[in-house]
């Protein structure tokens, strides 16, 4: 039976009366939000303003753009506003916001890439930032500011406001980042598209796909077509992996691009490398070709560092690639080769820095990579140790952070999850969140630091679905951590605002993990 209107109310009413719950009292929102400091963004904006009225949407408003280049906001937010209140939203070029407009412009005053302001009165919300970037956050956060039944296109057919206010805001970081492991277990265009909606959604602005490692060989390379022929046919557990054809690998970079996220491509070596060694004999030292390998042990593969042909192919590799990725850099792995002496291993990793130079482009590697030589273009990944971060620093490279125990999101929630590690830690949502990147690691501070990135290894995770899981809400709180200035943020607040969220990851139907640290609100 469909309980009626009345009967739910009443439901409501007993359940905050005897305390069912702690979040079944929480009011929900008002449907004329007048109060902009009281609204849930995540991650929180440098700075909110509310000034205790409001701005209506309704069939008469227009949105307008200074220049034609932002006509693609205009298009994108006029389709978002239509979907669910079914009017019809006029775009057009116009210099400055009349009564009743949404108005975009890009202006020389604000001083932050991807900065904003947003500035919400009862006759205009005009958007304004540095570059297309800003702009494309500053739409993030007015979303976040419309009710939750937008995020699925659901009909309001009705009236909808917004607080007003001025909100301005900019990232601490530049580099806000998540790593998918594609190889481990594959994952599909699609899936890796809707990955990118829901990272964008949090201002994260860096994708890093793991393409190649023992398991795996996920990326077309028409010069060694074997890589995938052979290397792709598996993954961990036996089944049958797959691989991105150079024109998929494309279509991901643009659907990224749309987004404002940045594709890192990573191909591990010399450690990591079974599935290549497996489908070339000449990159093995002993010219014997192993077989397949779909276990999860680490640290037992190396590519034959001797030989030239090696670096003939991590050219090839490395060429075809960047080719296609208009980002500006190269993830060159480097992580756990224990069947590499570190006699080899640091001239290894000198010359493919070398090699990724040519193509002008920037190094990134797991911070093993800071016992080789490095220079100030060179970012070190810090995962697990913090010595080879400092060593990095000293050298002059800068620093990503992914501290295993506080940024990896396929460390189990504790110990009831199902999917995923344990190695590093058990992270909670709260554990996750209450970390700073300038107080991590002794030795480690603000100036050497590009950002922060979570990594998702898939050895146990074989489905979107799972990822979700391991991802939200832990992702939402390294987006913040990346974009929010560490003094404004507080688990306190955090966690009330992320069970506001509730009704958005709903919405967006996303699989995610209800913590018993969040007061949820239902
Ligand atoms: C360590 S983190 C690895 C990966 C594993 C991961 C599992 C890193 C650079 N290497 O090969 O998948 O642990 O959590």
């Amino acid at each position: 039976m469909k309980p009626t209107i009345p009967f739910r109310f009443l439901m409501i009413i007993m359940s905050c009366a005897f305390g069912l719950g702690l979040g079944s009292c929480v009011k929900e929102r008002p449907s004329v939000p007048k109060d902009l400091a009281q609204e849930a963004l995540i991650p929180l904006p440098q700075s909110v303003h509310a000034t205790g009225v409001s701005f209506a949407i309704d069939k008469d408003t227009k949105i307008t753009y200074q220049q034609p280049d932002l006509a693609i906001f205009a298009t994108d937010l006029s389709e978002y506003l239509g979907k669910s209140t079914g009017f019809k939203f006029s775009t057009k070029e116009a210099n400055s916001p009349t009564v009743n407009t949404i108005h975009f412009a890009l202006v020389d005053s604000i001083a932050q890439a991807e900065g904003y302001v947003l500035n919400i009165t009862p006759e205009a919300i005009t958007l304004i930032a540095k570059d297309h970037a800003g702009i494309f956050y500053g739409m993030q956060t007015l979303h976040q500011l419309l009710p939750a039944q937008f995020e699925a296109g659901l009909m309001t057919k009705d009236t909808v406001y917004v607080a007003s206010g001025r909100i301005l805001d900019f990232p601490s970081y530049s580099y806000r980042g998540a790593m998918l492991d594609v190889v481990r277990h594959f994952f599909t265009v699609e899936d890796v598209k809707r990955y990118i909606d829901l990272l964008a959604s949090y201002k994260i602005n860096k994708l890093h796909l793991h393409l190649s490692d023992d398991q795996g060989w996920r990326i077309e390379i028409k010069s060694w077509p074997k890589l995938t022929e052979h290397g792709g046919s598996t993954e961990v557990g036996g089944g049958v992996g797959g691989f991105y054809t150079q024109e998929d690998y494309k279509n991901i970079v643009a659907y990224a691009q749309k987004h404002f996220i940045t594709i890192v491509p990573e191909i591990d070596m010399p450690g990591h490398t079974n599935a290549a060694l497996s489908s070339y004999p000449e990159l093995n030292c002993d010219g014997k070709a192993p077989k397949l390998y779909t276990g999860t042990r680490v640290g037992f593969s190396t590519l034959c560092t001797e030989k030239e042909i090696t670096y003939t192919f991590i050219d090839d590799v490395v060429r075809e690639i960047l080719a296609m990725t208009p980002g500006p850099y190269f993830h060159i792995g480097g992580d756990e080769s224990h069947a590499t002496p570190l006699d080899k291993y640091i001239p290894f990793i000198n010359r493919v820095q070398a090699i990724v130079k040519k193509y002008d482009k920037k190094v990134i590697g797991w911070d093993e990579i800071a016992h080789a030589d490095l220079d100030s273009t060179v970012v070190v990944q810090f995962w697990a140790q913090e010595e080879n971060a400092v060593r990095g620093i000293k050298k002059g490279a800068k620093v990503l952070m992914s501290p295993a125990k506080r940024a990896y999101l396929d460390m189990k929630y504790d110990s009831l999850t199902k999917t995923g590690l344990t190695w590093a830690a058990y992270i909670e949502v709260d554990q996750g969140y209450t970390w700073s990147l300038e107080e991590y690691a002794e030795g480690v501070h603000q100036e050497d630091i590009i950002g922060v990135e979570a990594p998702l290894w898939s050895e146990t995770v074989s489905t979107i679905d799972e990822v979700e899981f391991l991802a939200f809400p832990r992702l939402m709180g390294i987006a913040e951590i990346g974009w929010t200035a560490a003094a404004k943020r507080s688990w306190d607040h955090y966690k009330l605002r992320l069970a506001k969220h509730q009704v958005r990851l709903d919405a967006k139907k996303v699989h995610y993990y209800k913590s018993p640290k969040v007061p949820w609100n239902n």
